[in-house]
């Protein structure tokens, strides 16, 4: 049998509840303990990328298991509408905050004065890197660092071309030793950026890649990358992706079994928990459907709604009325089993 060596390893890149730590010189994929996964009272309670965590290896060394989360000298959070209930992390231990804006279009002071406080908020040093120097007009350049640095009192200011390469230098200065974390809105030229930073194509650019056919953002992984100058960088994605989809379409592909015997439910909105016409129930009754599989289903439900009841005060009201009923329902149908074979 395995014996559980702890080892302590850095989260590199999260994914929709999947990782990457880095151990030993080595990335490897990881998962998150049923424990600590059921025990969250929140997505802040589950690793972040920058987050030292305590994992056991397994697989000859192949994969790692996160058993626990370190302490935090700081976190960047996204709020979100609902306040902090619904805030996303986005970034862990980051030393300094880069906020990355184009002094093209996508130059808006609205927009970095609200970045600036999440990052004052994080506990990290704001920096503002200020992109596309080279399609800023001369006679531009000088008004728009004024009303940055207007806007931005103790944070440094920097300007680059990641073109050009132009004050690129500078950046790596900046970052040097550092673990930092780039934020801004899409298209502000933070992957472009990193990949100059990194002297190769380690992120993907541009809109069109970044976006699928619905115009939905398809790089959601957070992702820590090792630069040549000894910075860590973070490269989030762009403001608009991240939510509480977490578990909740994969969970419908999990359990597709359910999902299928869902759709034939008399109601559209049915959560099984002794509607009439209910199809799950009734395949329960039938034993086409294991009481096993059902309650496996409601448990990963569970978890994924724990996360969502945070941000919505009525659904969490109504998400608890339908666990206790959902609940009730599978001890009565496991009791009613019982009796049945004689026990
Ligand atoms: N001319 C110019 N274009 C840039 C610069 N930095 C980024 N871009 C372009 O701006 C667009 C968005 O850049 P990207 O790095 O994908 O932005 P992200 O969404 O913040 O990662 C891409 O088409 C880049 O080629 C720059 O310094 N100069
Ligand atoms: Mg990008
Ligand atoms: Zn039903």
């Amino acid at each position: 049998m395995d014996e559980n060596i702890f080892v302590s390893a850095l989260v590199t890149e999260e994914q929709k509840g999947l990782y990457k730590v880095w151990t030993g010189g080595l990335e490897l994929p990881a998962v998150v303990t049923g424990k600590l996964l059921g025990g969250a009272e929140g997505r802040l309670d589950l690793p972040v990328v920058g987050d030292e965590v305590r994992a056991v290896l397994h697989d000859n060394g192949e994969k790692a298991v996160i058993h626990a989360v370190g302490p935090r000298s700081s976190l960047l959070l996204r709020k979100g509408l609902g306040g902090s209930h619904d805030a996303q992390p986005l970034a862990a231990n980051i030393a300094k905050v880069f906020i990355v804006m184009g002094l093209d279009g996508n130059y808006n002071i609205a927009r970095l004065e609200r970045l600036l406080v999440a990052a004052w908020d994080s506990g990290a040093a704001p920096v503002v890197v200020l992109t596309k120097k080279d399609l800023c007009p001369e006679a531009e350049l000088a008004g728009r660092l004024a009303a940055v640095e207007l806007a931005a009192p103790g944070a440094q200011v920097l300007c680059v071309s990641s073109l050009s390469g132009d004050g690129v230098a500078q950046v790596e200065a900046v970052l040097a030793g550092a673990r930092c974390c780039f934020v801004g809105s899409s298209g502000a030229g933070k992957s472009t950026l990193l990949n100059r930073l990194a002297g190769h194509a380690v992120a993907d650019t541009g809109a069109v890649r970044e976006n699928d056919a619905r115009g939905r953002h398809t790089t959601t992984a957070r992702q820590l990358y090792f630069l040549p100058c000894g910075g860590q960088v973070i490269d989030t994605p762009g403001i608009r992706e991240f939510c509480v989809e977490y578990a909740g379409g994969g969970l419908e592909s999990s359990f597709s079994d359910i999902a299928a015997l869902a759709a034939g439910c008399r109601f559209a909105d049915c959560s099984h928990t002794g509607e009439p016409g209910c199809a799950v129930a009734a395949a329960l009754e039938a034993g086409t459907l294991a009481p096993e599989r059902l309650k496996s289903y409601g448990k990963l439900r569970r978890e994924t709604e724990r996360l969502e009841r945070k941000s919505d005060p009525k659904k969490r009201m109504l998400a608890n009325r339908k666990l206790r009923h959902f609940g009730k329902m599978v001890r009565d149908i496991g009791e009613a089993k019982r009796r049945l074979r004689g026990g």
